[in-house]
């Protein structure tokens, strides 16, 4: 990963010249935001910085624990608290999100307005410009984004076991366990730092991995073998639940994550949606298996959102029988084949 010494030395000059420093992500944080966000949590505490972090909003069972020995508010809980922090920030670091919107409506207004010394860490394509921007769209994680920061400003390899777990758990969790963005060598090297702080990565692997309720489960299986729509021809696929189904198993925050992946374990299928239907909208997650379908494209073009080329989400406020239905139209005639 290269970087440009003068934004290495920018940040370090950021570091010692404000006085505090708060941390955020982006809405519905996975487990590489809320890695990211830890990680640079804890290295900040390390060096004795005054630093919070901020959250859009709640973070799902499976990762909750990377929260503990952290000072952190969520936004939704107590948006005024969140305010009033950001208002008295005098470095913010925005991570594993490209722009001020995808932390929601609230925090999107509040990180706009304030003026204060911006950094962006991530690896989203398009970002926005922040003062400095660590942006590495071809990198696996925002997470083996951070390790290259620190290792710049620290000179260091390995580091406390909490940063470390941080780490470790957004790069697996957005490499699905090292299935897809996993090309580059250089991660295993990242990785290999990272277990040298003494972590157990079957450990930390079986408790953000193996914590399924027997709802959750139940879910998944009915998701795969009533609601999966499979269209040979186009090579695609989708899968679409209702709120009332998901109230049907008790839906929790997080209860979904995954699921559009099980649909590109077709075989014979390159393009795949999740379509589930929230309290006031509607999210899609896009998959795709190859490059030449890129799904931020496609995001970014009809569903209001964007990602990465193989992997992007998007939301709509159409009501879920017409959203079913524009997938549909949309997957017949092959539009998620965006051309530029
Ligand atoms: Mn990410």
């Amino acid at each position: 990963m290269k970087f440009k010494t003068k934004d290495i030395l920018q940040l370090q000059n950021y570091i010692i010249e404000q006085q505090n420093i708060t941390i955020t992500t982006h809405y519905n944080p996975d487990g590489d935001a809320v890695g990211s966000v830890t990680a640079l949590y804890h290295y900040f505490k390390l060096i004795m910085k005054d630093v919070q972090i901020v959250i859009p909003n709640y973070v799902p069972h499976s990762i909750e624990f990377l929260l503990e020995n952290t000072d952190y508010i969520i936004a939704e809980a107590d948006f005024k608290k969140a305010k009033k922090r950001l208002q008295v920030t005098d470095l913010l670091i925005v991570a594993d999100m490209n722009d001020n919107s995808r932390a929601g409506d609230n925090l999107e207004k509040v990180l706009n307005e304030i003026d204060c010394k911006k950094v962006l860490i991530d690896h989203h394509v398009s970002p926005f410009q922040y003062d400095i921007n660590f942006s590495y769209p071809d990198a696996s994680s925002t997470c083996e984004v951070v390790w290259n920061v620190l290792y710049r400003l620290s000179k260091k390899k390995v580091f406390p076991a909490d940063i470390s777990r941080s780490l470790y758990v957004g790069i697996m969790t957005d490499t699905g366990s090292l299935c897809f963005s996993c090309n580059s060598p250089e991660l295993y090297v990242v990785i290999s730092n990272l277990l040298k702080s003494g972590i157990k990565a079957n450990k930390i692997n079986q408790k953000v991995f193996d914590t399924y309720s027997k709802d959750r489960l139940n879910l998944l299986g009915y998701a795969i073998s009533k609601k999966l729509r499979v269209f040979d021809k186009q090579r695609a696929a989708f899968i679409a639940v209702s709120l009332e189904e998901l109230e049907r198993y008790h839906y929790q925050p997080g209860d979904l994550e995954g699921v559009v992946n099980y649909c590109l374990k077709l075989e014979e299928v390159d393009f795949c949606v999740l379509i589930s239907e929230r309290d006031k909208k509607i999210r899609l997650s896009f998959r795709s298996k190859d490059e030449s379908i890129d799904v931020n494209k496609f995001a970014r073009k009809y569903w209001n959102g964007g990602g990465h080329v193989m992997a992007a989400g998007g939301k709509s406020f159409l009501s879920f029988n017409e959203v079913v239905k524009k997938i549909t139209k949309q997957i017949y005639n092959k539009e998620f084949i965006v051309k530029d």
